[in-house]
C-alpha cells in the first residue's frame, strides 16, 4: 500500500523533474531589495550549479568583488564586494553551467540607500 503510494509520486513528479534545471530560487540582497550595506552576495541554486562569471554594476561601470565559491558546482554561490558599496543602484549579472549541462544566465538588481 505504501509502495504503491510511494510509485504514483514518483510518476507524478518526474515530469516537473525532467523539465526542470538548477535555477535560481534566492538572493542576498534580494532582488529589487533595498539595502543600507552589503556584507555579502549570495544565489542559492536548486541545484548545484557551476558559476562561471559574475559581474556587479552600477551605472554600467564595474565594481570589484572577490568569489568565495571556486568553479566547483555549488548549490550557493558567495562573493563580496571589495569596498563598502556607495549608495546606488546595482546590477548582479552571472553565467553558469545546470548539472544538466546546460548553460544558464541570470541577473538581479537592488538599491544602495545611505
Ligand atoms: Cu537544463
Amino acid at each position: 500500500m505504501i509502495r504503491k503510494t510511494l510509485l504514483g509520486l514518483v510518476v507524478a513528479m518526474t515530469p516537473i523533474l525532467s523539465a526542470a534545471h538548477s535555477k535560481s530560487e534566492a538572493t542576498t540582497p534580494g532582488d529589487g531589495a533595498t539595502v543600507s550595506e552589503v556584507p555579502e552576495l549570495s544565489m542559492r541554486f536548486d541545484d548545484p550549479m557551476r558559476i562561471i562569471s559574475v559581474t556587479l554594476t552600477a551605472g554600467g561601470a564595474d565594481i570589484a568583488i572577490e568569489r568565495e565559491t571556486g568553479m566547483e558546482p555549488a548549490e550557493e554561490f558567495r562573493a563580496m564586494p571589495s569596498e563598502a558599496l556607495a549608495p546606488g543602484d546595482y546590477l548582479f549579472e552571472w553565467r553558469g553551467m545546470a548539472s544538466d549541462g546546460h548553460p544558464m544566465q541570470g541577473s538581479f538588481s537592488f538599491t544602495v540607500t545611505e
